[in-house]
């Protein structure tokens, strides 16, 4: 696809798929640099940086947080070079690395993304932002892909409520069959990204297969969006209390 075409479709769906974004060698430092952070750099981290499925075992893993300010690899593959220059191209204009997450679905365990647009989470005025979600393994129906509402970005902040779920507080509150009947499911491969906008509806299955599902998201807020950064903060104080004090994290 040409610069164009992918700028049109991220235009006209909210979300338009990049594959083979990374070369197999490329994976293959990207993943190496994970197992590295995850040896030697998350035991120093504080306990919200990681969570697990079961706090008690480590091989439950299933979420990282604000990898970018924690481990320089993931600093530069961020901030710089290839993927902060696409959200430029897609955002149409200068943005700024957020944050970078992983998320692991294990095998048989991972539990379901519900429904919801990122931009409920930010906090942005006005709701400029996008997330570039690269997928480190084959990802189909069977193992919990991304699905996605196309247009669903140029229709609004839609009701959220909060869920049960660690790491997704939010989802939408009135996701109804017709939306379900408008989703894509979006298969990729390792190396293949994903960029959404922060308006997208999107969400995933549990992975009830016996494969992993792993994906790092890479979040860029354009410049000219102004962050609640009061409200984003004490949403943020709040919810980790709340899951310390249930024994989540
Ligand atoms: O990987 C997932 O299931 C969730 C990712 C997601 O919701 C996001 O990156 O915005």
């Amino acid at each position: 696809m040409n610069s164009s075409k992918i700028k049109s479709d991220f235009d006209k769906n909210g979300f338009v798929v990049l594959e083979k974004f990374f070369s197999k060698p490329e994976m293959e430092k990207i993943n190496d640099a994970l197992h590295d952070y995850v040896k030697n750099t998350l035991p120093n981290l504080d306990a919200n940086q990681a969570f697990y499925e079961d706090k008690e075992a480590p091989k439950t893993l299933m979420r990282l947080q604000s990898m970018d300010t924690h481990h320089s690899y993931f600093s530069d593959l961020c901030h710089s070079g290839r993927l902060q220059n696409l959200s430029q191209a897609l955002l149409g204009g200068p943005v700024k690395g957020k944050n970078l997450q992983w998320f692991n679905k294990l095998p048989m365990t991972g539990k379901l993304t519900p429904p919801h647009q990122d931009g409920f989470y930010f906090m942005l005025e006005p709701n400029e932002a996008l997330t570039l979600w690269l997928a480190q393994d084959p990802i189909d129906e069977t193992n919990g892909c991304m699905r996605y509402i196309p247009g669903s970005h140029k229709k609004g902040m839609r009701p959220h409520q909060r869920t049960d779920l660690l790491g997704f507080s939010q989802g939408l509150a009135d996701y109804s069959l017709i939306d379900a009947e408008n989703e894509v499911a979006v298969c990729v491969k390792p190396g293949d990204l994903i960029a959404h906008h922060s308006m997208t509806i999107h969400r995933a299955d549990a992975n009830e297969s016996s494969l992993p599902r792993r994906a790092l998201g890479f979040v860029y807020f354009s410049k000219t969006a102004i962050e609640d950064i009061g409200k984003a903060e004490l949403y943020r104080k709040k919810l980790y209390e709340d899951w310390k004090k249930r024994g989540k994290i």
